[in-house]
C-alpha cells in the first residue's frame, strides 16, 4: 500500500450556482482514485478578499488523504476546476470553482506553479476560519485569525437530497442507497428529504418502474405515471418552499434519475434522459448531482 498523506484543500465560489459547484467538486474530489475525504468543515459565506468588486464567495476546506504527489494531486484539482466551468481571467476574480492546496503533510517547497503551505493562507479569514474547524493544530490558525478583517459568516445551507441516499429505507426493493460522502456532510448541510415516488402514493416495497414514450409502466406494464407526476409536484413544492437550488438525487431511477435512466426495457440498459422529478427540477432552475 502506497503511504498516505494528510493534506488540506481551501474550496471557495462565487459565481453562479456556488452551492452547486462546491458540491460538485467535494464528490469529484472524492471519486478520484488515490484521494479519500476524511473531513469537511462548515460553510462559510465570505465578503471577497483581493478584488473587492465582485460577488460574495462560499468558501470551505476539507482534509484528505492522498496517495497521489503534490504535482499529481494539484494536476488532478484543476482538471476539475476546469470540469466545473472555471476559467482563469483576472487574478483574485470571480471563478465557479477554486481549489487551493493549504498543507501537504508536513511539506515545504515552492517551485514554479506549486507553493505549499499556499503562499497566502495566513492572510485570509476565508480559509483558516473553515481550516480551524477541521485542523488538529488550531492555535497555529488563531494567530493568523486576527490580521484579516474580511466578513465571514457561517451558513447551514438547504439542499433537497432524495432520502434513500441518506439511508432511509425507501428504494424500491424496500432497501437504500446509503452514500457516505452525504452523510459526512450532514450536520453541515440542512438536508429536505424527498422520495417522489413515497410522495406520489407508491408503497415499499414496490413494483420496479422504468420510463418509455415518456411515461412510466412498471415491470406489469401498468402505467403508474400520475403517480409520479404527483410525487414531483409535491417535492418542487417542499424544494420551492425551503428555498433550495440544488437537489442531490439518486442517479439512474425513474424519478431522480439525471442524465441517465434505464431504457425502458427492464434489461439495465441505460439511455440518455431524466427522471420525472428531475425533468420538473431542472424546468424549475434546481440545480441537480447525480449520485
Ligand atoms: N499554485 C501555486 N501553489 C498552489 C497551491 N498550493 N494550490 C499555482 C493551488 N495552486 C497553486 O492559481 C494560480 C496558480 O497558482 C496556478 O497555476 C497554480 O499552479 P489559479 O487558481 O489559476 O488562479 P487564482 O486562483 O486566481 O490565483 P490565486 O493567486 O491562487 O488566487 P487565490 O489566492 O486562490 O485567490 N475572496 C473570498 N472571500 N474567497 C475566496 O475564495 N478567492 C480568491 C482567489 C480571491 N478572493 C477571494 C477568494
Ligand atoms: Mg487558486
Amino acid at each position: 500500500m502506497p503511504k498516505e498523506t494528510l493534506a488540506y484543500l481551501s474550496l471557495g465560489s462565487n459565481m453562479g450556482n456556488k452551492l452547486y459547484y462546491i458540491v460538485s467538486a467535494i464528490q469529484r474530489i472524492n471519486i478520484t482514485k488515490g484521494v479519500r475525504i476524511s473531513k469537511i468543515s462548515s460553510f462559510y459565506e465570505t465578503d471577497p478578499w483581493g478584488v473587492k468588486e465582485q460577488d460574495s464567495f462560499y468558501n470551505i476546506a476539507l482534509e484528505i488523504r492522498t496517495t497521489l504527489l503534490p504535482f499529481e494531486l494539484l494536476r488532478t484539482l484543476q482538471r476539475i476546476e476546469h470540469e466545473l466551468d472555471r476559467k482563469r481571467e483576472l487574478r483574485w476574480g470571480p471563478r465557479t470553482i477554486d481549489i487551493d492546496i493549504i498543507f501537504y503533510g508536513d511539506l515545504n517547497i515552492s517551485i514554479e506553479g506549486l507553493t505549499i503551505p499556499h503562499l497566502r493562507y495566513r492572510d485570509r479569514n476565508f480559509v483558516l476560519k473553515p481550516m480551524y474547524e477541521i485542523y488538529s493544530h488550531r492555535e497555529l490558525l488563531l494567530k493568523y485569525m486576527k490580521r484579516d478583517s474580511c466578513k465571514i459568516k457561517k451558513v447551514i445551507p438547504k439542499i433537497v437530497i432524495s432520502s434513500c441516499l441518506l439511508g432511509k429505507n425507501c428504494n424500491y426493493k424496500g432497501g437504500n442507497n446509503k452514500n457516505e460522502l452525504l452523510l459526512k456532510l450532514g450536520d453541515r448541510v440542512d438536508y429536505i428529504l424527498v422520495c417522489p415516488e413515497v410522495m406520489g402514493g407508491l408503497g415499499i416495497p414496490r413494483t420496479p418502474a422504468e420510463i418509455k414514450n415518456n411515461r412510466v409502466f412498471t415491470k406489469e406494464n401498468i402505467d403508474i405515471t400520475s403517480e409520479f407526476n404527483k410525487g414531483a409536484l409535491l417535492a418542487l413544492e417542499k424544494a420551492i418552499k425551503n428555498n433550495c437550488f440544488l437537489a442531490l438525487m439518486k442517479g439512474k431511477s425513474p424519478s431522480c434519475g439525471f442524465n441517465k435512466i434505464y431504457s425502458g426495457d427492464f434489461t439495465g440498459k441505460l439511455i440518455d434522459g431524466d427522471g420525472v422529478t428531475a425533468k420538473l427540477f431542472i424546468k424549475n432552475k434546481i440545480d441537480i448531482i447525480s449520485f
